[in-house]
């Protein structure tokens, strides 16, 4: 099995050399099974934030999503149709660039050294077929066990510092904290309070102030002694923004790439936090479901997040 960057952790190989599923494969039946367990006020939190033109946090070049109003009653189109003078459809067509507002990034979405995960080359993915080896489609939809690790919450704020570093510790003192046990095949979600910070902003103060705190790499150890299958954030790039000055996309690299653990980004938490809060608990049973469209390098998704 080649390894990257020196290291002697990457999930490359795991779980057989045609695997595109990465940590995912970390969730088993059983788990699933105890994960509905922890259902306990029966509260349904939709992560997804509105998909709409205004408002929604994007980098620029992947611009604002679009709803384009295909058909209309008002165009008298089934005019011809037995009846159709009475009857009208409406119809849509979303335009939305994969990684703008709530998405998952797909094991395909960066590579490094010219490979994917699993050593996939980079050559396998094309302009116009897009991602032949782990494309979003090789995910699939599911259903695991989530942790949420509320930062803000536990160090008093209400974001943190943007451009702040989460390392290692600050996700161990806050799990110690919330009193919550991090277990193989758990989905991890961490909230940085970015998007609260971010739409309480003026646009001017949106451009100036594009740091934001997300994972360094130190914190890339937590995920991978845990076994996590899935990590979520509430802010653009699970990573620190500005990124790490020695290699860029380095969190993205020693996840997506190495260790083949699924991104979520640009997830909606605060309600969910607030709810565990109330609730007295920091897990609760997530459900996930990227669009299956085939060699895409990320979905919007709704996850669903069951306290
Ligand atoms: C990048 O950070 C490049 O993309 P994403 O936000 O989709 O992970």
């Amino acid at each position: 099995m080649e390894q990257q960057s020196g290291t002697a952790i990457g999930n490359w190989g795991r779980w057989g050399d045609e695997d595109e599923r990465g940590t995912l494969n970390l969730i088993e039946p059983k788990g699933v099974a105890a994960a509905a367990h922890e259902v306990r006020t029966g509260q349904a939190y939709a992560l997804g934030l509105p998909i709409q033109r205004e408002g929604a946090p994007i980098f620029d070049y992947r611009g604002a999503p679009q709803r384009l109003t295909l058909t209309s009653q008002t165009d008298n189109m089934f005019d011809d149709f037995p009846g159709g003078k009475e009857v009208g459809a409406n119809e849509d067509v979303l335009v939305i660039a994969s990684h703008s507002i709530t998405h998952m990034d797909a094991l395909c979405h960066v590579q490094h050294r010219g490979k994917f995960y699993n050593g996939f080359d980079a050559s396998t993915f094309r302009t116009h077929t897009g991602a032949e080896r782990c494309g979003i489609e090789k995910l699939g939809a599911f259903a695991t066990r989530a942790v949420l690790l509320d930062l803000p919450r536990h160090q008093g704020v209400e974001f943190l510092e943007p451009g702040a570093t989460i390392t290692r510790a600050d996700l161990e003192g806050c799990a110690e904290a919330q009193g919550v046990e991090v277990r193989p095949g758990d989905a991890l979600l961490v909230r940085t309070g970015h998007l609260d910070n971010w739409r309480t902003e003026t646009s001017a103060g949106r451009e100036v102030s594009f740091a934001q705190a997300g994972l360094g790499l130190d914190a890339v150890s937590y995920i991978r002694d845990h076994d996590i299958s899935a990590v979520g954030a509430d802010n653009s790039a699970i990573e620190v923004i500005p990124f790490d000055a020695e290699t860029f996309l380095a969190v993205h690299i020693a996840l997506l790439v190495e260790s083949g653990v699924p991104l979520m980004e640009h997830l909606w938490l605060s309600d969910l936090a607030a709810g565990m809060a109330e609730a007295g608990t920091w897990s609760c049973l997530l459900t996930v479901t990227p669009l299956p469209v085939t060699g895409a390098t990320g979905s919007p998704i709704n996850p669903v997040a069951i306290v």
